[in-house]
């Protein structure tokens, strides 16, 4: 997708991490750009550090544990660039969905399913949260493991906590990671995370981390960033479970809304729902007092979704309504279900995705570069279409048009 991997220089060594997965597809937005990640000296920050410690020691954090947690520790210009620079596109549902349920998310989640079957089975009799939602969350948050990161949780969170934007916030999850630290669960070099401290396969930051991860096989560690996925899966669960998760309820149903039409936004037993004309796209029954509310995120003309108690437990984990619908629907296609039923309408330019597709594999057949045609259109494919146009002699807009899908096809 398009988490472009940019490239973090660490004392030499070429690392390469997915920026902020936690977020839910918000990759791409910096378009490859290579932020350093490199330690630099910085006496204000030492400063800094040095009255933290006396704050953390009040805390009861240990003498040993901090001399551990800051020994290779630094302040990190590339982390305060990224948090000064989160420009985050506002995507469109239609696109989110196209990141984070595309064809090669659903296949790697089903084949993640069955790798890790038993242990999903196991964790799902124990937290009551089926495996395919389980398996769904890890794609979300770390592609299924294949994205945990790699910077430095102490220098990431204390240069956040130095620099004081959000100064209170990361002080909070520095103390919690030294709290991780001291308890033992993993080491200061490998508490490795996001550039705002989300961490490994759940990428949970420090605070949740303390509060919810869960030592599966007992251990003595909960190990949420090594390359056995068992504590980290166990802990995503465990999180949804004290959440709130409804044991046997889904989060929700695509719905096709009768001719007449349906309380968009209200919220009704599912019974009752099917008794005013509204069905589940999957062709299953509405039934039972469960409560549901009817939503149309992308309006009238695109799909229509009953959500129930569990979708709000998604919410728990990223609180934006998108992440919670690709989250549930990402786990009902890793489950074997289908795609959605009803299709988005055009976008701005009055193209559907199937003719963004086109249009994306059009200027890349013509020589240039969109990447992958996955139909979301971000800097790349405006940069093709400039190009193009200007080789072209037409007037640069960088923007696609029907005319310019014409041209290419
Ligand atoms: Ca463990």
């Amino acid at each position: 997708m398009r988490a472009t991997r940019r490239a973090f220089m660490m004392g030499g060594a070429a690392l390469a991490l997915a920026g902020c997965v936690a977020g839910g597809g918000g990759g791409g937005t910096t378009g490859g750009a290579v932020v350093v990640m490199r330690p630099v000296p910085n006496p204000g920050y030492d400063q800094w550090v040095a009255a933290f410690r006396q704050r953390a020691g009040a805390r009861g954090i240990s003498q040993s544990t901090l001399n551990e947690a800051f020994r290779g520790a630094g302040y990190l210009p590339g982390v305060v660039e990224r948090d000064r620079n989160q420009t985050e596109v506002q995507r469109s549902l239609e696109d989110y969905l196209a990141i984070t349920s595309n064809p090669t998310k659903v296949r790697d989640g089903r084949a993640a399913l069955s790798r890790h079957r038993a242990l999903l089975s196991e964790v799902e009799g124990r937290y009551g949260v089926p495996a395919e939602v389980v398996a769904a969350i890890w794609g979300m948050e770390s592609n299924y493991g294949t994205r945990r990161g790699d910077i430095p949780v102490i220098s990431a969170t204390s240069t956040l906590a130095y620099d004081g934007r959000r100064g209170d916030f990361f002080e909070k999850q520095l103390m919690a990671a030294l709290k991780v630290l001291q308890r033992g669960d993993v080491s200061a070099d490998r508490m490795t995370g996001s550039w705002a401290g989300a961490m490994g396969h759940t990428q949970f930051i420090p605070t949740t981390f303390d509060a919810y991860a869960v030592d599966f096989r007992g251990d003595g560690r909960r190990d949420i960033w090594g390359d056995d996925p068992t504590d980290g899966l166990a802990s995503a669960a465990a999180y949804l479970s004290r959440s709130g998760w409804r044991r046997g309820e889904p989060w929700g149903h695509e719905v096709r809304l009768p001719a007449g039409g349906a309380a968009v936004g209200a919220t009704r037993s599912l019974s009752d729902w099917g008794a005013a004309g509204v069905q589940r796209t999957d062709g299953g029954r509405l039934a039972g007092g469960a409560q549901a509310r009817l939503i149309q995120p992308a309006g009238a003309a695109g799909p229509a979704f009953l959500i129930l108690p569990n979708f709000r437990v998604f919410l728990r984990y990223n609180n934006a309504e998108k992440y919670a619908i690709a989250a549930g629907h990402l786990s009902d296609r890793i489950g074997g279900g289908p795609e959605l039923s009803t299709n988005f309408p055009p976008d701005q330019y009055g193209l559907t995705i199937d003719e963004r597709r086109q249009l994306q594999a059009g200027l890349t057949a013509a020589g240039y570069d969109t990447g992958t045609p996955d139909g979301v259109l971000g800097k790349k494919t405006e940069a093709a279409i400039a190009a193009y146009e200007r080789a072209n002699g037409m007037p640069v807009t960088g923007q696609p048009s029907r005319g310019l899908l014409a041209r290419l096809r």
